[in-house]
């Protein structure tokens, strides 16, 4: 359908204006809010994730899209809820202790949302107790972790040892990331996935709700 691909490609564009006359139109119209998300606004996000991650476009291109996309998706929310559409699954997110970047963590936050999952952003700083309580409570399929300081990296181990601790680890998918982790500090400390950008965080994420 032509207009849900001229949503896809305004979000792309970072169009907002556009997208949210065009997400009205195509409610007016009666297209399934379902249909305008995914073939529409999700399509555009997904499309913009791989030209990130193909080094095509950059951090300011990524947090334009994201922008049309809440806008648009902000419209959707009461259809989606009317037509019972359900999120893919739910995540939690958060910079680990000592840590005060959240570039990346925003963008990994964003692309997850633009597949479909339910996230919870616990924010920076953020101590393992606190992580606990958030997966004891909110039961995550996935929790990310992000960390961009070689000092605060060993946190990321610091939280999974809190989780087998609570009894919660087997419980939910816990993902690395961030500038100084690899898939070799991942495997040392124990995580399920490490995930060098946001567009590969989303799609190794739905791999574990699928
Ligand atoms: Co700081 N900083 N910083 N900094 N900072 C770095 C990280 C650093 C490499 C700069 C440098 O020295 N060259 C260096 C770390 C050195 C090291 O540890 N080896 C550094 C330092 C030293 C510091 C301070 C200690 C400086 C000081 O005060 N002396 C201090 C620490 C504060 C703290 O955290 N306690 C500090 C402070 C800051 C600012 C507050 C000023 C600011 C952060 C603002 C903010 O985030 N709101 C800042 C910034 C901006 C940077 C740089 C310049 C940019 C980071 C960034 O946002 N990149 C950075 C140098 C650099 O990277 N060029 C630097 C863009 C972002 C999109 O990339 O975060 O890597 P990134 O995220 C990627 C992937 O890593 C991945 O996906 C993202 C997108 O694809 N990813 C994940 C990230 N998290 C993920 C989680 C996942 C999966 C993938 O979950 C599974």
């Amino acid at each position: 359908m032509e207009i849900l691909v001229n949503i896809s490609e305004s979000l792309q564009k970072g169009k907002a204006k556009d997208v949210v006359e065009l997400v009205k139109q195509a409610i007016a119209d009666g297209i399934p809010a379902s249909k305008i998300l995914d073939q529409g606004l999700l399509d555009g996000m997904g499309k913009i994730g791989v030209r990130f991650k193909n080094n095509e476009v950059f951090v300011p291109e990524v947090l334009i899209a994201a922008r049309a996309l809440n806008q648009g998706t902000e419209l959707l929310k009461q259809k989606l809820l009317e037509e019972g559409v359900q999120p893919i699954g739910r995540a939690i997110i958060c910079t680990v202790k000592g840590d005060l970047h959240d570039i990346g963590k925003n963008l990994v936050k964003m692309m997850l949302e633009g597949a479909g999952f339910e996230v919870m952003d616990l924010g920076i700083d953020i101590s393992e107790d606190k992580i606990v309580e958030a997966v004891r409570e909110h039961k995550p399929q996935v929790l990310l972790l992000s960390a961009l300081l070689t000092t605060t990296m060993n946190e990321q181990q610091v939280v999974i040892d809190a989780l087998k601790a609570a009894g919660l680890r087997d419980s939910v998918k816990i993902m690395v990331g961030g500038a100084p982790i690899s898939q070799s500090f991942s495997d040392q400390i124990g995580a399920d996935a490490y995930s060098p950008d946001a567009a590969s965080a989303a799609e190794v994420a739905r791999t574990f709700v699928a």
